[in-house]
């Protein structure tokens, strides 16, 4: 069956390949691919190529048929590794994660979503509330995030633009009873400038195409998108989304998730302040800068709960402290400009971390006593940004690819490590693979040799971005907001000028310092790998781009990947486990055995078919070399199970 199958469809695990080259590689690739098989694995791996269109394999009945099943005993699925890790948390109480990686579009949230809908729909079986209700936000809070945090780009329609962690946690009986987010580096700039054919977060296009007309009187608005200087670029790009439906559908689960009504309407008053900011116009007068139009700065004071002149300050003046004196320095045209612009980029990203804070809060666990109920373990589910080359590529791109850099380390680390460990505690040998380093370049921009492929970067900007410059004025400002909400993102405005003497830590050394933490947490736990491949550039369910799909698997290092797992043994099971699964197929064992170990047993049963020279014997666990031997043991058991039906129906009948 599996050899008909392998005819058909390619082969389902590319460990099985004849040899380990990338033709081959990829003819299996595309093969699949345009059989509508997306998903193939590498051992524990699984490949994803994004289809581009809508496949029925995600229902209840596949649900079903991964459920509680062992990875290799079923085709390859994104729900085979998700159960692979639900049963080590469950059953070995591992803390584990799934790691889903690959450039922008090559299908990592929706994989992530795919994930988290399967622990939502097998857990849980007693249906008891309050597990009900956790899921229920986990799977809620994806909407909000995504409407708050993703964009249409050049790549993808919708396509993240901030990196996110969630861990899942479950109590001793293996049910949903928290969780909590980890969000990384917010593309921020994309709020006040877009390339061309992109958009601006969808939060934005929601609220005017969706918000009532009384909503958007009451903030001052106008449906007409092109009216707003911030996002008039992309207006007339047509969207896969529909922004007035999404508003609804956003809304409504920022009322389930449990956001208190003025929370949402402080929400909608930020984003329209923002869209406001962006009209202010400034003119010179003489030296100094003034505002052109006074009344746009009235109605922003009034959606931030604040003064007009209050406002008018922050805009045109800093507060400086020179020795013991403190003097309001008029600011150029440049430093007004530049600084509105900072401002609406930090109110979006401060409106964007209270989001995920304030769905933590709802979400995270309390009240768990871990002397009753035993350990709490957790599943991490990382869907961040994948690798990014473009023509202009800046600071964003440099902190986006230095942690595809990171992750790709630790997976070589990893599933090296793993093999590794693996072969020690059961004595068996372990040849040394090496990795390739990476050489690092300079000339007037500057070069990296990523291990993805050669990327130049624009200094242009990058200071900027780095120091991330916010005047403290506009700190202040916020905190002193008559509006509770808001006063509450801005906590620092509370120091004054004098107190606030530390410079702050720069965007790029936050950003390392949350990779590190991500990799060491990642490192914790036991790691499974969803590698994504985007099959071409025109969102094209028709099209496997041999070119750019070749790309893709040479830096994901999956031929290496096959190498270590073929250079090593694909599947491990322990003595026990597997006799109870295949003692059926031999004499020696069936029903069962008298040799002296559980060891012995496999032993002969492996002769007796004649896998001798595809295993090896390890303390505690038989090593299987290929996959074809464990699908040819599975064949022989469902063989041997209509046999033992059938004996027994004819015993039952009498007719034996
Ligand atoms: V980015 O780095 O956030 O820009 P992702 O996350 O890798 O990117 P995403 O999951 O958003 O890509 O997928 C892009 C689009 O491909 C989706 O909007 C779907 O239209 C399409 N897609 C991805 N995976 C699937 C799938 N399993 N089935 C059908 C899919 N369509
Ligand atoms: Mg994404």
């Amino acid at each position: 069956m599996a050899e008909q199958e392998s005819l058909e469809f390619g082969k389902a695990d590319f460990v099985l390949m004849d040899t380990v080259s990338m033709p081959e590689f990829m003819a299996n690739l595309r093969l699949r691919f345009e059989k509508g098989r997306i998903y193939t694995f590498i051992g524990e791996v699984v490949v994803s190529v994004n289809p581009y269109k809508l496949l029925n394999i995600y229902g209840r009945d596949t649900i079903e048929q991964y459920k509680g099943r062992e990875l290799y005993e079923r085709p390859p699925h994104l729900f085979a590794i998700a159960d692979a890790a639900y049963k080590a948390m469950k059953r070995r109480s591992k803390d584990t994660c799934i790691v889903i990686s690959g450039e922008s579009g090559a299908g990592k949230t929706e994989a992530s979503k795919y994930i988290m809908q399967y622990i939502a729909a097998i857990t849980n079986p007693s249906q008891r509330a309050e597990v009900e209700r956790v899921k229920n936000m986990l799977l809620k809070s994806n909407c909000v995030l995504e409407a708050f945090g993703n964009a249409k780009t050049n790549r993808n329609d919708n396509s993240s633009r901030f990196g996110k962690y969630m861990d899942i946690n479950f109590d001793f009986k293996g049910d949903p009873i928290g969780g909590h987010i980890n969000n990384y580096l917010l593309e921020k700039s994309r709020v006040i400038v877009q390339q061309p054919g992109e958009r601006s977060f969808h939060s934005f296009y929601q609220l005017l195409q969706g918000g009532s007309e009384q909503m958007l009187r009451s903030l001052h608005l106008q449906k007409s998108l092109s009216s707003y200087n911030y996002i008039h670029v992309g207006a007339q790009l047509k969207s896969s989304i529909n922004d007035a439906a999404e508003f609804r559908v956003v809304a409504d689960a920022m009322k389930v998730i449990g956001f208190k009504p003025e929370e949402i309407q402080t929400v909608y008053k930020i984003l329209a302040a923002i869209l406001h900011l962006g009209n202010l116009k400034f003119v010179v007068d003489g030296d100094t800068p003034l505002i052109e139009n006074g009344k746009v700065v009235s109605i922003i004071a009034e959606l931030l709960s604040t003064k007009t002149d209050m406002v008018e300050k922050a805009l045109l003046y800093r507060t400086v402290a020179t020795g013991r004196d403190i003097i309001d320095k008029q600011h150029t045209e440049q430093e007004a400009s530049y600084g509105r612009d900072a401002f609406a980029k930090a109110i979006y990203e401060r409106l964007f971390c209270w989001i995920v804070t304030r769905i933590n809060d709802i979400i995270e666990v309390k009240n768990y006593d871990t002397t009753i109920h035993g350990k709490n373990t957790v599943i991490g589910v990382l869907d961040i940004y994948g690798f990014e080359i473009f023509d202009n590529n800046s600071f964003e791109q440099f902190c986006i690819n230095y942690c595809n850099e990171k992750l790709q380390q630790l997976f070589i680390q990893l599933v090296l490590k793993q093999e590794q460990e693996e072969y020690q505690r059961e004595g068996i040998p372990w040849k040394h693979l090496c990795a390739s380093d990476k050489i690092l370049e300079f000339d007037r921009d500057f070069r990296i040799r990523h291990y993805a492929g050669d990327v130049v970067y624009s200094v242009i900007g990058f200071i900027d971005k780095n120091k991330d410059t916010l005047f403290q004025d506009f700190k202040r400002l916020m905190y002193n907001s008559s509006n509770p909400v808001l006063k509450n993102m801005w906590p620092e405005g509370k120091l004054s000028i004098t107190e606030v003497t530390k410079r702050p830590l720069t965007a790029a050394t936050l950003f390392k310092n949350s990779m590190i933490a991500l990799v060491d947490n990642l490192a914790s736990k036991e790691p499974y790998y969803v590698r994504c491949i985007k099959p071409n550039d025109k969102k094209s369910p028709q099209i496997f781009d041999d070119e750019r799909c070749r790309h893709q698997v040479e830096y994901l290092g999956l031929l290496e990947n096959v190498r270590v797992r073929r250079a090593g043994f694909a599947f491990r099971q322990t003595y026990e486990k597997f006799l109870h699964r295949y003692k059926m197929i031999s004499e020696f064992t069936w029903p069962n055995h008298d040799l002296p170990s559980d060891k012995e047993a496999v032993k002969k049963l492996i002769e007796r078919c004649g896998f001798q020279d595809d295993v090896a014997y390890g303390k505690t666990k038989i090593f299987i070399r290929t996959p074809r031997t464990l699908f040819t043991l599975e064949e022989l058991r469902a063989q041997m199970l209509i046999r033992i039906v059938l004996f027994l129906q004819k015993v039952w009948r009498g007719t034996l």
